[in-house]
């Protein structure tokens, strides 16, 4: 007897039936994403057989050196997802304005940011990166949509999801009803639902962060490090483990799947930069938080919930503490201490 996987397709079908006003457009828009990060997925597996690695010699909005696979990942998300009339704009990590959508092309109704390889800089070394997508409904101009259509809470994300191309390629995805994880099966060239219903452990022995920049760090999250590497004769009572591996997209499936704390928090250098954080709202910390959340983790900027920022530019930073929720609330509250 076949024993018969659920298809992302099938999945996202039956999910559609559970949100209120949908008409088949976000069913439809949600499996043009997949299919952008099938081909990226592709990209990536083939990198230098198929000479997309290296740099691309031009910068994006954020000031960073694009890889030619940044260029090349952004432009598949826009045009899969540009023609279907799903879409009233998109914004991407790697593009300053927002992108219309081609005259030609009917408009719809939702919006979506995107981050189209998070952890590029990994790429060239062969290890994990990802896709981070977030989808919002186009509220006011739906026409010629701006960037303050695109400045909607966290809490109002219809969808988050992201692609990790890992040793397998997966998707994982809430639409605001748990969180499930797929596998692409490269057999037959379908996702195909491997972790259903992810959740976080509440408590956890491992913290994520770049330590390189422990002398920058503000004094809760110090205190919280320290606790940690303290380990068994410490205040924590036992010893943690650490890692890093400089790709969002990894850190938090690896905290889906087995719990653990990731932080990349304001510091002394930020501040003297005049800048908010490292990691970008709409794109990174918005859609991760809202996936987090829904498999029962937590996700705070130190001081308050991320889902709950007023964003005030599209390519806005923040801090982002996320993880499993004891250890998280354990970092709010040395937060409130230091007020
Ligand atoms: P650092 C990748 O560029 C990214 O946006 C996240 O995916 C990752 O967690 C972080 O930046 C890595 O930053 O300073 O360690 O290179």
């Amino acid at each position: 007897m076949h024993n018969h996987r659920t298809t992302i397709t099938q999945f996202i079908i039956e999910e559609q039936r559970h949100i209120p006003g949908a008409t088949g457009d976000f069913t439809s828009l949600l499996n043009d994403v997949v299919t952008a990060c099938k081909v990226i997925s592709n990209l990536v597996n083939h990198g230098a057989l198929v000479g997309v690695l290296g740099a691309a010699g031009t910068e994006n909005v954020q000031g960073e050196d694009q890889k030619k696979l940044d260029v090349i990942s952004n432009e598949v998300f826009l045009k899969t997802n540009e023609w279907a009339g799903h879409l009233a704009a998109m914004a991407s990590e790697e593009m300053e304005e927002v992108y219309q959508i081609p005259s030609q092309y009917p408009r719809g109704k939702y919006l979506m940011t995107f981050d189209p390889l998070d952890g590029s800089s990994n790429i060239d070394v062969n290890v994990s990166v990802g896709t981070i997508f977030s989808i919002l409904r186009c509220k006011g101009n739906c026409v010629n949509p701006t960037a303050e259509d695109f400045l909607q809470r966290g809490t109002e994300q219809v969808c988050a999801g992201y692609a990790l191309y890992g040793p397998s390629t997966m998707m994982v995805l809430t639409t605001g009803r748990g969180v499930n994880g797929f596998t692409l099966d490269q057999n037959i060239g379908e996702f195909v639902l491997t972790h259903p219903n992810m959740t976080i452990p509440a408590d956890t022995k491992e913290f994520a962060i770049n330590a390189s920049n422990m002398r920058f760090w503000e004094t809760p999250v110090k205190r919280y490090v320290d606790e940690c590497l303290a380990g068994k004769e410490g205040p924590r009572g036992k010893d943690f483990n650490m890692r890093w591996i400089a790709s969002m997209v990894a850190e938090v499936h690896r905290i889906l799947t087995r719990g653990g704390v990731f932080m990349y928090p304001l510091d002394s250098k930020m501040k003297e930069k005049g800048t908010e954080g490292k990691l970008r709202l709409m794109y990174e910390a918005n859609p991760m938080a809202f996936i987090v959340e829904q498999a029962g983790g937590a996700a705070i900027t130190g001081q308050h919930r991320i889902l709950d920022i007023q964003p005030s530019h599209l390519h806005q930073r923040v801090p982002v503490i996320l993880g499993s929720k004891n250890e998280v609330e354990l970092i709010a509250k040395y937060h409130q201490e230091m007020q």
